[in-house]
């Protein structure tokens, strides 16, 4: 029988290179814990990453790893969910890399339903490039691409994800592990695309006002609030609040969750199999009439 797994038996040898302070160090914290409640054993995890401080992460862990290129750690995991579908898939990356140069993907694993747990520390700035606005940079905000104040509004990922239609949509912070890490676990949980969105202050570019400290005072549980998660109306409302309030917990779980594509495509196989021919027949298909 396998030894109750922890913490530790998910962290790797290497030493994160992330600033001093960084909110990742949380996020990589909750989620070994979240794994070592999972219990599943890091060699049955593939971590997949896209480029950015964040996505650096996966090597932080002891399970299989792939840093892959900028914007593009989802259409890597849905393929190697797709083809390994005993695997438990975890996908992470920044907020540039999941909607900006990422952010075409978001809605096609959504639709798939594919059932990969995604982490996005959204720190709302460009932390390995040293500070340029991102996708989820407030209006306003000066950087080294904006000096004067950028003109563009923010997107919104719990907004996007709910409408794209997301099974399971939560928000958490560093700033409070234990919560963090049990959405983590519950999003693993979740049988299809699970959807967490990290507010990880990035201390070195990053706005003051979105500090651990400044986190702590403003967040407000949604289940404290009443929110039920099951009411999808209920969650767009609260998303709509992204930006302005710091909400954490589930703002959405689909009561019934739907098949996945991995599912589906175990059937489709099995069905295809069996009209299958023999491979010694298959010549016989191209013999001339
Ligand atoms: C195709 C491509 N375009 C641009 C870059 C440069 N680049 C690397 S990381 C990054 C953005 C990082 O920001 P984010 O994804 O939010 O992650 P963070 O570093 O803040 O964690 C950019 C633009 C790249 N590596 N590849
Ligand atoms: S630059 Fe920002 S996001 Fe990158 S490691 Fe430093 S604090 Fe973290």
């Amino acid at each position: 029988m396998q030894a109750t797994l922890q913490a530790k038996d998910f962290k790797s040898d290497l030493k994160p290179i992330w600033c001093p302070g960084c909110g990742d160090f949380g996020v990589l914290s909750a989620i070994q814990r979240a794994l070592a409640a999972i219990g599943r054993p890091p060699h049955e995890i593939a971590f997949v990453s896209g480029i950015g401080c964040s996505s650096r992460i996966p090597g932080y862990t002891t399970a299989y790893g792939f840093n892959t290129i900028h914007g593009r750690p989802l259409p890597i995991a849905q393929g190697i969910k797709l083809a390994k579908p005993e695997l438990l898939v975890l996908a992470a990356g920044g907020d540039g890399d999941g909607f900006s140069i990422g952010g075409g993907h978001v809605a096609h694993v959504v639709r798939r339903n594919i059932d990969i747990t995604y982490i996005v520390m959204d720190n709302q700035i460009y932390g390995l490039t040293k500070g340029q606005l991102s996708p989820t940079s407030p209006r306003g905000l000066k950087s080294v691409t904006s000096p004067y104040g950028s003109l563009e509004g923010p997107i919104n990922p719990l907004l996007s994800v709910l409408a794209y239609g997301a099974g399971y949509v939560a928000q958490g912070t560093p700033a409070d592990m234990a919560a963090l890490a049990k959405l983590i676990e519950d999003g693993i949980r979740y049988p299809g695309f699970a959807f967490i969105n990290v507010q990880s202050p990035c201390i070195t570019y990053g706005s003051v006002d979105a500090q651990l400290k400044q986190q702590k005072a403003a967040m407000q549980d949604l289940r404290a609030l009443g929110h039920d998660s099951s009411n999808k109306l209920g969650a767009y409302a609260l998303a709509e609040e992204y930006g302005t309030k710091l909400y954490t917990g589930v703002f959405y779980r689909k009561p019934v969750a739907e098949p996945t594509m991995e599912g589906l495509a175990a059937e489709r196989h099995a069905m295809l199999r069996e009209k299958a021919l023999p491979k010694s027949d298959i010549l016989k298909l191209f013999a001339p009439a």
